[in-house]
């Protein structure tokens, strides 16, 4: 029999791409999505089908985190054997600036499904994934992190996130729902939301190599990260919601990268290598080199850039009140009982996002060439 799964915050880069898995698995998948003034579907219209078209299993439904009597109707209405709780308010930056917000959706956000479920008699029909995150660790306790490590968040996302993770914990613990927690390290992709510091990286290598932006402003470039790809990660969410019991796992690489070398990844795409200088709020980097034929093969352009053009600086205002450090997983448990490896390698997945993001760029330049205006765009 084919299953139903209801996944919140679907129109996310995870969202995205979880559905498309979903609906490759024969599943029904029904979406929550919110009401915004623009269309906020673009990461999935490629999977929409119109409801008067054959074998329609994509359904969206209109809703938010923070409404409980909505989810308690959606997930009536839609009796999943599925729920994947992707839904969140994700910038740990922006949850210093929204905090009770971020708590609402976040936290509580996560306590509605589960209730949801146990109101309406699903606890032993529907299975839920909660999206727990590797921002649960914060402060470096152990390296690398793994299922035991202790927790210590860093931020009002953090903190909203553990109330997540011990709920549905306690939820399978008090009522025996099948409801689990994926601590997932950061996963990114061509569809990766721009503001997140991969895809703002990515994004202006593109906008640069066109001549489109002139310099990129980052925070802290001394945090390392433990990245991989969405595609991978919402493979291993589906996994977890297939075994005899349910169970948390950490998902993650095991390597972990500097953002500066992050940066000399993105920009090496594009043939461009750089010099850092100084330091703190005084750093930047400089164009060392540059391969021609690397960067024509790319951008399908002559270079605009010369070696001594400044291309990144420090920028104090990205800089977050409490800093998460380093961070690397141990997915062993998830290797050995879910069987899942990560098949994306940092380098792969740096050259997709920014390949995709200079053809968005060309597409731009070319609108605007033409007398469009256009969303895209960075810096005029
Ligand atoms: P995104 O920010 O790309 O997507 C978040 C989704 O949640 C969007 O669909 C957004 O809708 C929706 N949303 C936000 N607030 C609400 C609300 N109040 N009610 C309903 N929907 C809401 O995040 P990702 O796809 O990257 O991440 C998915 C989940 O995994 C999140 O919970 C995140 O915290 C967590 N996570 C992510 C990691 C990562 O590296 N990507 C790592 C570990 C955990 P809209 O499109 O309208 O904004
Ligand atoms: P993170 O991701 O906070 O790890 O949360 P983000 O890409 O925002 O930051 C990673 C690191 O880069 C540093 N940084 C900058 N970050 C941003 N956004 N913008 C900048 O200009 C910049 N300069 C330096 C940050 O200080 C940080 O150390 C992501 C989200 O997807 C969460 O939802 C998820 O739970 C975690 O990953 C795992």
């Amino acid at each position: 029999m084919a299953k139903t799964a209801l996944v919140t915050g679907i129109t996310g880069q995870d969202g995205a791409y979880l559905a498309e898995l979903l609906l490759q698995k024969g599943y029904t998948v029904h979406g929550i999505k919110r009401r915004a003034s623009l269309f906020n579907t673009d990461r999935i219209d490629h999977l929409y089908k119109d409801r008067h078209e054959k074998d329609v299993r994509l359904h969206l439904h209109y809703g938010d985190l923070t409404d409980s009597t909505n989810l308690i109707r959606i997930v009536q209405e839609t009796q999943p054997d599925e729920i994947y709780n992707l839904a969140a308010m994700s910038h740990v930056k922006v949850s210093f600036e929204t905090p009770e917000y971020t708590a609402n959706a976040d936290g509580i956000g996560t306590l509605r499904i589960l209730e949801a479920v146990r109101l309406l008699g699903m606890t032993q029909k529907t299975r839920i994934y909660q999206a727990s995150t590797s921002e649960l660790y914060g402060l470096v306790q152990e390296i690398p992190q793994k299922e035991t490590t202790p927790f210590y968040p860093r931020s009002p996302y953090g903190v909203a996130k553990i109330y997540g993770f011990w709920i549905t914990k306690n939820y399978r613990e008090s009522y025996g729902m099948y409801a689990c927690n994926g601590i997932l390290f950061n996963h990114e992709s061509p569809i990766r939301g721009e503001t997140f510091v991969t895809r703002k990286i990515t994004r202006a290598v593109a906008a640069i190599a066109l001549g489109m932006q002139k310099k990129l402003y980052l925070g802290n470039l001394n945090a390392k990260r433990d990245w991989g790809h969405a595609r991978d990660y919402v493979d291993a969410m589906w996994r977890i919601l297939q075994q005899p019991g349910p169970d948390d796992y950490v998902i993650a690489t095991g390597k972990t990268t500097e953002i500066r070398d992050f940066c000399r990844m993105a920009f090496g795409e594009i043939g461009v290598s750089l010099d850092f200088r100084g330091a703190e709020e005084k750093e930047v980097a400089v164009v060392a080199s540059i391969d021609e034929a690397r960067f024509e093969s790319i951008v399908k352009s002559k270079p605009s850039l010369k070696a001594g053009d400044e291309v990144i600086a420090v920028d104090p205002q990205y800089y977050r009140p409490a800093e998460v450090d380093l961070l690397v997983g141990d997915a062993t448990k998830a290797k050995e009982k879910l069987g899942w490896t990560p098949q994306c390698t940092l380098d792969q997945m740096v050259s997709e996002m920014v390949q995709s993001d200079v053809k968005l760029f060309q597409r731009d330049r070319l609108l605007h060439v033409h007398g469009h205006k256009v969303l895209e765009s960075a810096e005029w």
